[in-house]
């Protein structure tokens, strides 16, 4: 049966499932989620993920890993599915045999969050779909990779998975990575390309700015890094089909892609690499609608528009085609990062970039609702 139209769709939310807790829980170095005795007496849970988290840790709740409190963030905000993922760092702090037996067991864990979740009866939705994840740590094998991209292929409710940058230790661009890419591709996964890492934090200076720098900065340098370096590899010659979806908007690739492509032409080393221009590549991407602002969205759909000028071959001349470049744009929220900091009957995470979506000059109502929600419906066959 046709979904109904006008679906909000968020493609960006986390969540640590209870097996992943349970692991965060038994641990004594970062990542782990610990238990404290606030100032008022109160025992509470602090989550220790990145390196320079406030002391102590954040407070984290069942926000992170409880159903229920997903679907209630869903309802308040109007959100009819989420594409749900495992938050960072994933598996990449475990040894490999433990990275893999957890892989498959998370993977069937999310499997069983997405298809028991009751739907909404008046309008027969799904409301749960997720992205798997893959072992992907230093001493993996190549076969045990294969294995888990083909669990995630065949289960129902996994449209994808999400991956850090890391690769197996040295990066995405990794040439040993290249039959992965070549399943994920053949099984029509979509690849979510996220941050955990940042960049040397000694860019950051000595002033406390608080979790300010790594994460508005340095989650998406990482980001654009680990793209580029995709780019650069060649791999979406190799892999023309593979769906790669981009977090926070692609970082900043879109604001310094026509740099890197001149940077490209005038470096013997890899100009006669690649098939195209680089900003032919970034037309290939899927990106989150996650930069909190309509210029910013404008700006990012006018450049991915524009692709097609840049096919080897090509004559095409077209003008940027904002409306284009937003069919590749798709809602998300980051829950349940960014709470609010007081009372609030709705998260400013969430309806800032719902108004952001709202207010790009230039997006038709067809191109907003395809942000919204159809886009998604079409990249992952909801
Ligand atoms: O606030 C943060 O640390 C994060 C994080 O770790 N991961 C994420 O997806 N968003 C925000």
């Amino acid at each position: 049966m046709p979904l109904p139209a006008k679906l909000l769709v968020d493609i960006h939310t986390h969540v640590y499932l209870p097996r992943y807790t349970a692991l965060l829980r038994s641990r004594s170095s970062v990542p782990l989620i610990r238990s404290i005795v606030n100032s008022e007496g109160v025992a509470e849970d602090r989550l220790l993920i990145l390196d320079h988290e406030p002391s102590g840790g954040r407070p984290v709740g069942p926000q992170y890993w409880d159903r229920e409190e997903k679907l209630n963030f869903m309802d308040k905000h109007g959100i009819d599915i989420s594409v749900v993922s495992t938050a960072n760092p994933w598996l990449d702090f475990l040894p490999a045999s433990q990275a893999h037996t957890l892989a498959s067991e998370l993977n069937n864990d999310l499997e069983e969050y997405c298809s028991t979740a009751p739907s909404v009866a008046s309008r027969q939705i799904k409301r749960l779909y997720g992205f798997g994840l893959l072992p992907l740590v230093p001493e993996i094998t190549t076969s045990a990779l294969l294995d888990i991209v083909k669990q995630i292929g065949e289960l129902p409710h996994l449209r994808g998975l999400i991956m850090g940058t890391r690769g197996i230790g040295r990066g995405l661009d990794d040439e040993a990575l290249e039959p992965v890419w070549a399943a994920i591709e053949k099984a029509g996964l979509v690849v979510f390309l996220h941050p955990h890492y940042g960049v040397d934090g000694s860019a950051w200076g000595d002033k406390d700015n608080g979790h300010v720098l790594p994460l508005a900065l340095g989650f998406p340098f990482e980001t654009t890094t680990a793209a580029t370096r995709l780019i650069l590899s060649g791999v979406f010659d190799k892999f023309p089909s593979l769906r790669l979806l981009l977090a926070h908007s692609g970082g900043a690739l879109p604001a310094l892609s026509s740099r890197l492509a001149s940077c490209i032409d005038h470096d013997p080393v890899v100009a006669s690499r690649l098939k195209h221009d680089a900003r032919y590549y970034l037309g290939k991407l899927y990106l989150d609608a996650v930069a909190y602002g309509p210029e910013e969205l404008g700006f990012v759909s006018d450049v991915i528009s524009r692709a097609d000028k840049f096919e080897t071959g090509s004559s095409a001349k077209a003008a940027p085609n904002r409306s284009a470049g937003s069919k590749r744009m798709l809602f998300g929220t980051d829950h349940p990062f960014f709470p609010p900091l007081s009372a609030s009957e709705k998260w400013k995470s969430v309806t800032e970039n719902l108004e952001a979506i709202n207010d790009v000059q230039g997006w038709s109502e067809e191109d907003r609702s395809g942000v919204r929600g159809e886009n998604a419906v079409a990249l992952f066959n909801l």
